[in-house]
């Protein structure tokens, strides 16, 4: 019997096995490899020192990924209550999203892919405006005035040279501000991605690309959709630095993308950071991964979660006690839970709306579109 053509065969059993484990076997030889900043190793001991960030940083750090990872947990909830329209999860790269994120300031831009909530999170995206976007809610839409976080970004690439445009008009105003732009493994596969490195690098735009390397674009396997193994050495070809960081480590993510902010506004030009992370979740709320991974292999990744990494750091460290934490999570519970109600408060949209906002100014044929809208609605 053939299956649909829209519906992937689920491979065979040994096929599973060997694409999870050389997913695996990427990142553990990542770990070894010399290049690869890391500053706590996955048991939470500190491999280097001298680049610890200031505790009050890591604790921030901590507090954000706490943040990220609640709205990642509920997320899941919302959606099978129905009150999320759809949602990629992004739990087990908080690291990833968080440390890069928190090293800008609100005068510089952000453009997350869907995947990036955390990121968006971290740099002061509302919670009741993030959850009404993957509402599909038209008060999703708007960012507040003070942040220039663009809306998560679904087609893949297109934010990379879209980002280079902005850092290069921050320049051109003579701000010291800086683009950071998100993208996947997959999306680095995407024609837009090379073109942004090169444009950046031959015109020296204050840009910082983050590169994160999950191991799959929906169910596929990086080391299926490139022959490149470390994915960093992209930047090679583009005469810009680039940068392999443990995307689990928050104080390494954090550490390298704050160097690479400064060079951007000190003039030195662009960075990619390959941020070696796995999406433990699946592709989106919607996806069903036993069709193309076995799912009994995530165990190994628990030990590798960026959120208990750090802790058991700050617990080591004298910075985080058992009780300070519970009040942590105790405020990032109550903050969510404000939001959501804030969130549930928004007027349902009207089927007309999703034609707002195209243009500053609707063009005929949105104009028509609309009228057409109102006229079926009244029906
Ligand atoms: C231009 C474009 N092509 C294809 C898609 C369909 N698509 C959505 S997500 C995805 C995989 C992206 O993988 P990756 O860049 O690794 O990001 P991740 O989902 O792992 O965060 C694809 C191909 C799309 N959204 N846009
Ligand atoms: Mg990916």
């Amino acid at each position: 019997m053939t299956s649909p053509k829209s519906v992937p065969t689920a491979p065979e059993s040994g096929e599973t096995d060997r694409a999870f484990q050389a997913a695996q076997a990427a990142y553990d030889a990542a770990q070894q490899d010399d290049r690869m900043v890391q500053i706590v190793a996955p048991d939470g001991s500190v491999l280097r020192p001298d680049l610890l960030p200031a505790p009050e940083i890591r604790l921030e750090l901590y507090r954000q990924m706490r943040r990220a990872r609640h709205f990642d947990e509920r997320g899941w909830v919302l959606y099978r209550q129905g009150r999320l329209g759809v949602f990629p999860p992004f739990g087990g790269m908080e690291a990833s999203q968080v440390g890069t994120a928190a090293a800008l300031t609100k005068n510089d831009w952000l453009f997350p892919t869907y995947r990036d909530t955390g990121a968006a999170l971290t740099l002061g995206l509302p919670i009741a405006r993030t959850l009404a976007y993957w509402r599909t809610s038209p008060h999703g839409w708007h960012m507040p005035a003070d942040l220039k976080v663009l809306p998560f970004y679904i087609p893949i690439a297109t934010q990379y040279p879209q980002a280079v445009g902005a850092a290069l008009a921050e320049r051109r105003k003579g701000t010291r501000n800086v683009a950071m732009a998100f993208i996947g493994d997959g999306g680095s596969s995407e024609g837009d991605f090379h073109e942004a490195l090169n444009f950046a690098g031959a015109l020296n735009a204050p840009c910082v690309f983050i590169l994160q390397n999950n191991g799959w674009a929906i169910s596929v396997p990086t080391r299926t959709q490139t022959k490149a193994t470390d994915l960093s050495r992209r930047a090679d070809g583009y005469g810009i630095p680039g940068v392999r960081v443990d995307g689990n480590d928050a104080l390494a993510t954090y550490h390298v993308t704050a160097e690479a902010v400064a060079r951007a506004r000190n003039g030195e030009g662009p960075t990619l950071i390959e941020t070696v992370t796995y999406r433990v979740k699946p592709h989106t709320v919607a996806d069903d991964p036993s069709r193309y991974r076995t799912e009994a292999e995530l165990e190994g990744w628990d030990a590798k979660d960026p959120v208990l990494r750090l802790r058991t750091h700050l617990l080591n460290e004298g910075l985080l006690t058992e009780e300070t934490e519970a009040a942590l999570l105790a405020e990032v519970a109550a903050e969510f839970e404000a939001a959501l109600q804030e969130a549930d408060s928004y007027p349902e949209p009207t089927p007309a709306e999703i034609l707002d906002h195209v243009f500053a100014e609707p063009t005929p044929q949105l104009q028509k579109q609309r009228e057409q809208i109102l006229a079926e609605d009244a029906q």
